[in-house]
């Protein structure tokens, strides 16, 4: 594996990239052209001045996260092939400049979803945090307002205002779409889309739903191991693969992480690793990386990484807001690098144990 960090890029990200370079072990950065509108075609010029900027700070781009799927695409509208081939052509670019990994997900009106931006800890620390009762006592367009002014001043990904603003229409144009049309619509553009990925070795990595079931009744499809698995069949070529996220895919108990990325042997090319702490099955925050801080034992879910030979990006997630740090919720400089480097203990402690058991 290789250990990156997610760059927001300059002006949307109040990290650094000589920062991200101080964070031992850190190599890459996964990052995104953050002000393109979903369906607009990233230009090869755009993309080689995001490259350079990070290289010249002593680090590669390891993988985009994220080029965002246009809406028609995934209500299979009449303008969904025009989308497509604008995806097409943004890959094409991406392959040029020698970009190889893709994450990107396929949720219908909202990305994540999360209760609070800022509960606070015991120790004072704040974190992101969902509480099934509140989602059921909102409307959606509340919702957005709730999130939005506990930002920091920070526009979240899949929750910018301008998107926002249209959300009755977006649940208007979803209405006709159940999870197996959607799912219908995902196979669709995978299957017009393979061809560039093979051309450019372009890893498609799917991001899951997070968090992984139906809120407000929108259909939601990549929440479980029967789901990606079918998934994974339905197109069936390496380039259709998965962002491993523990924290997204761990929001439903019932999900045994190691067990899924061990079926997915092969098909993860992107790993997202972060502990959720659950209060009650209804109840759960972002709690700190560490296995005894949350609910998951993240030993066993880089030892099923190891053991699978996942060679792929893998970034700590949503880190707390820690140290007085202002930030974008989720993703401030202090607690994810200490995220990145207890997943790099973890990972060494794994693979000199592998290595001194074959003595
Ligand atoms: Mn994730």
């Amino acid at each position: 594996m290789e250990m990156t960090f997610r760059w927001y890029g300059k002006g949307f990200d109040t990290v650094e990239l000589w920062q991200i370079r101080q964070i031992p072990g850190v190599t890459g950065v996964i990052t995104t052209l953050y002000d393109t509108q979903p369906g607009e075609v990233w230009s090869r010029e755009r993309i080689r001045a995001l490259k350079d900027e990070v290289e010249a700070a002593g680090l590669y781009i390891a993988g985009i996260e994220s080029v965002n799927v246009h809406d028609a695409i995934k209500i299979g509208s009449d303008e969904r092939d025009r989308y497509i081939d604008n995806y097409i052509e943004t890959l094409e670019h991406l392959g040029q400049e020698d970009i190889h990994l893709v994450c990107y997900n396929f949720m219908p009106v909202f990305d994540w979803t999360r209760t609070e931006l800022a509960r606070k800890r015991a120790d004072g620390s704040t974190v992101l945090a969902y509480t099934q009762a509140a989602v059921d006592a909102l409307n959606p367009e509340d919702m957005f307002a709730s999130i939005s002014g506990d930002a920091n001043g920070a526009i979240l990904p899949g929750w910018e205002p301008e998107r926002m603003a249209r959300v009755k229409e977006l649940f208007e144009m979803y209405s006709g779409v159940d999870n197996e049309k959607l799912f219908a619509n995902l196979v669709y553009f995978l299957e017009k889309i393979m061809p560039v990925c093979n051309k450019y070795d372009i890893k498609m990595a799917i991001h899951p739903d997070d968090p992984a079931w139906s809120v407000f009744g929108l259909p939601r499809i990549i929440i479980n191991e029967e789901n990606i698995l079918r998934l994974m069949k339905a197109v069936d070529d390496v380039h259709n693969g998965v962002t491993f996220c523990s924290g997204s895919y761990g929001t439903n108990l019932k999900n045994d992480l190691p067990h899924m990325i061990r079926a997915l042997k092969g098909r993860i090319h992107f790993a997202h690793v972060r502990n959720l702490k659950f209060n009650s099955p209804d109840d759960f925050e972002e709690s700190a990386h560490l296995s005894s801080d949350g609910t998951f034992d993240m030993y066993e879910i880089m030892r099923a990484l190891y053991e699978t030979g996942f060679s792929g990006p893998i970034r700590p997630d949503h880190g707390r807001m820690i140290w007085g740090e202002v930030a974008m919720p989720g993703y401030g400089l202090y607690d994810r690098a200490l995220g990145a480097t207890y997943l790099n203990g973890l990972w060494e402690a794994i693979d000199k144990a592998h290595k001194s058991s074959l003595n």
